[in-house]
């Protein structure tokens, strides 16, 4: 073998990436054969400095995909974006005065050159970032759909408040009280905010999971979250008051256990009950600290229960019995009705209270192994009322509601745990939420042919409670369109969620200026037949892109209403066992591996380092095994013949670079010269 056949992966990619870019391989035309299509997409990247090892893996593992799928004769679209908005590039903005945009553009130049380095065969002539007009205009045209359709609404709304980033945040993005980006404790504060109504779409997203491929525990994450709970109100009458409350309760069975009755502290009528007792101070001091605190932290099992009594009394309507009436808060105000019965001998949080406030506890199931109380399964009735007594529970459960509905005090009822997505942040790069606030007229939707509200240009970001844009006098003041008086922009900007909801839809027609996209056009693509990305997305991410699916399905924007037919969460690569982190310093990155082995060794070796929904750990002797192991495949090549005869072209012009250049394999001989003998 003469020095000049050795494996060379720097002149061979820089070679072969020359002829992808001017032939434009991977590029597909949108007037394919739907019945030949296939869409296969990694999520795309969230533009920060440059690509890491999970990008690598992430990309390594679609263009396998890709690849493969184009050799079994499908016309394959493999697009590539950035989820460019979002608040580290304005936070670092804030840190060292260079404005998002030239920060963002840098992060986008070194990812797309880092990505073509890689050898990912992208169709590059479909590239886009969510933050150019050009995008964002139908961002701002899909809210305004929405908004028409009152799925897009504004209320005033106990928000979680992230007081690093002076800014509210979604349920989704508190995790365990904390603000999900930058670890502060997340307050409470009352704000006028957007919301999109996924809660209408609750059922559907649970039922339609059994329609698609995804990995069970993604589902599963998804199904908890939404959080669907079968059960039943029933009203409990304040008679001093002469006010009927009802409650939410997943255990009607339990009825005649009830003992006292609990409400939350933001409950509009808690004060007024108050009012006049010995207890109304202590009341509003309670109230007053209980408003402070997240829900995570107030419904959690193992907190001290506290609470104060209200003063006042409730009847069970079951046995006419009066129960006392307190605030706690355990009782959350956003869930069912914001008050609750309390089963202290069934129910673990209201055993702990009746403790603490030395209240009665009184079992109502038997326990047929005879456990102590609480006691949560299953069982036949006691105490309760000769009807019900011995009857098991879970059919005493529907006699009960039964017997409450042709009473008039109850139904049956369902209750989720999903609230409405909060979509409104106070923050400067994101897409401006366009609609205009007018004294007159409310709220009004910018004209479609005004679109896109585009983004101006600040001197300063900071947030200071309310958007930074606020300070952009000339940019806010407008005229009504309605009536055209003087008016104001509305100042909040778009959850990047939002951006990431429908880029997917995008890419299959993402010249289109007439509309986000043409309906025929996705239709010949989409669903995206194998979607890839990291687990963490499984709740926010994921459900956000189905409901929006669902949306413009139901809008008649398209013919599919579950965007990602099969879904692949790929496992992280972690470095002696640990997650690679700035903080830990210990991350490597995927640059000095592509540059001193090759990119076909750096996407080898993270194919080849275990299974990839799995996490793996990173050795540098593996990539140095892939490696030689690439090196012999090269030198077995270049012992073959290359023949000009009698191979037939693909149909497809996908099934290029290799296929394209006819040879034919001729053994010189037939014994492997590698390491297997
Ligand atoms: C009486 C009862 C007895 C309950 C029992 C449970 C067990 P999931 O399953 O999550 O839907 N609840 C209702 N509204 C609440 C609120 N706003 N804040 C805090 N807790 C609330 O939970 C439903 C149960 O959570 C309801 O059923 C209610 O307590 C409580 F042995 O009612 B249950
Ligand atoms: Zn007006």
């Amino acid at each position: 073998m003469s020095e000049d056949r050795r494996y060379d992966p720097t002149a061979i990619e820089a070679r072969w990436q020359t002829v992808w870019a001017d032939e434009k391989t991977w590029e597909v035309g949108n007037d394919a054969d739907p019945d030949r299509t296939t869409y296969v997409l990694e999520m795309l990247p969230y533009p920060s400095g440059e690509p890491h090892m999970g990008h690598l893996k992430n990309y390594a593992l679609g263009d396998a995909v890709a690849h493969f799928t184009r050799r079994t004769g499908r016309i394959v679209l493999h697009p590539m974006g950035y989820d460019a908005f979002g608040l580290p590039a304005e936070n670092h903005a804030i840190k060292t005065g260079v404005r998002p945009q030239v920060s963002t553009a840098a992060s986008i130049e070194s990812f797309r050159e880092q990505f073509k380095r890689w050898g990912i065969s992208v169709d590059w002539s479909r590239e886009f970032g969510t933050h150019e007009p050009t995008y964002y205009r139908w961002t701002q045209w899909l809210f305004l759909k929405m908004f028409e359709r009152g799925l897009a609404y504004r209320r005033e709304a106990a928000v979680n408040w992230c007081p690093s980033d002076a800014t509210v945040l979604a349920n989704e993005q508190v995790v365990d009280g904390r603000c999900e980006r930058c670890g502060s404790e997340v307050e409470v504060r009352q704000l006028e905010q957007w919301f999109l109504r996924i809660t209408d779409y609750a059922d559907r997203l649970l039922e339609d999971l059994v329609k698609i491929e995804w990995p069970e525990h993604v589902k599963t994450m998804q199904r908890n979250w939404i959080g669907r709970s079968e059960g039943a109100e029933v009203v409990f009458r304040c008679e001093e008051m002469g006010v009927d409350y009802p409650v939410f309760t997943t255990r009607p069975d339990t009825l005649f256990g009830a003992t006292f009755f609990v409400m939350a502290p933001e409950h509009p009528d808690v004060l007024k009950l108050a009012a006049g007792t010995v207890h109304e101070d202590e009341v509003r001091a309670y109230v007053n600290r209980a408003m402070t605190e997240s829900n995570d932290l107030r419904g959690s099992a193992d907190r001290p229960k506290t609470g104060v009594s209200l003063g006042r009394t409730v009847t069970n309507p079951v046995n006419g019995e009066e129960i006392p009436m307190y605030v706690a808060d355990y009782v959350l105000l956003e869930y069912g009705t914001g008050a609750i019965m309390a089963v202290p001998g069934h129910d673990e949080r209201d055993h702990a209270f009746a403790l603490a406030h030395e209240l009665p506890i009184r079992r109502v199931i038997e326990d047929p192994e005879g456990g102590e109380l609480p006691y949560a399964g299953d069982g036949p009735l006691v105490g309760s009322a000769a009807d019900f007594d011995g009857v098991q529970n879970r059919e005493a459960f529907e006699r009960i509601v039964d017997w409450l509905d042709r009473e008039g005090k109850g139904h049956s009822s369902v209750n989720y745990r999903l609230r409405d997505w909060l979509v409104s942040r106070q923050r400067y790069w994101g897409c401006p939420i366009p609609i205009i606030h007018c004294a007159d007229c409310g709220t009004v939707p910018v004209p479609e042919d005004d679109l896109p509200v585009v983004l101006p240009e600040l001197e300063d970001y900071t947030p200071k409670g309310k958007s930074p844009l606020a300070a952009a006098e000339d940019w806010v003041s407008v005229k009504c369109p309605a009536c055209g008086k003087d008016a104001k922009r509305e100042t909040d900007t778009m959850d990047t969620f939002v951006d990431s909801s429908w880029y997917y839809l995008r890419y299959c027609d993402a010249g289109n200026d007439q509309a986000p996209w043409d309906k025929d056009v996705v239709d010949s693509w989409m669903p995206v037949s194998q979607y890839i990305g990291g687990v963490e997305h499984a709740i926010l991410h994921l459900l956000y892109a189905r409901f929006w699916t669902k949306a413009v399905h139901d809008m008649g924007l398209v013919g599919f209403d579950e965007p990602f037919g099969k879904l692949f969460t790929q496992g992280m690569i972690t470095r002696d066992g640990s997650k690679m982190s700035k903080s830990k310093g210990n991350v490597i990155s995927p640059r000095s591996y592509v540059d001193n082995y090759g990119a076909d060794t750096a996407r080898c070796y993270v194919l080849f380092i275990g299974p990839p929904d799995q996490d793996a750990d990173w050795s540098d002797e593996g990539v140095e095994g892939v490696h030689r192991f690439l090196s012999r495949l090269w030198r077995l090549a270049d012992e073959l013949e290359p023949s000009t005869d009698g191979i037939r072209q693909p149909e497809d012009p996908q099934g290029a670079g290799l296929a394209r250049r006819p040879v034919r394999i001729q053994y010189r001989d037939q014994r492997c010269h590698g390491s297997c003998q």
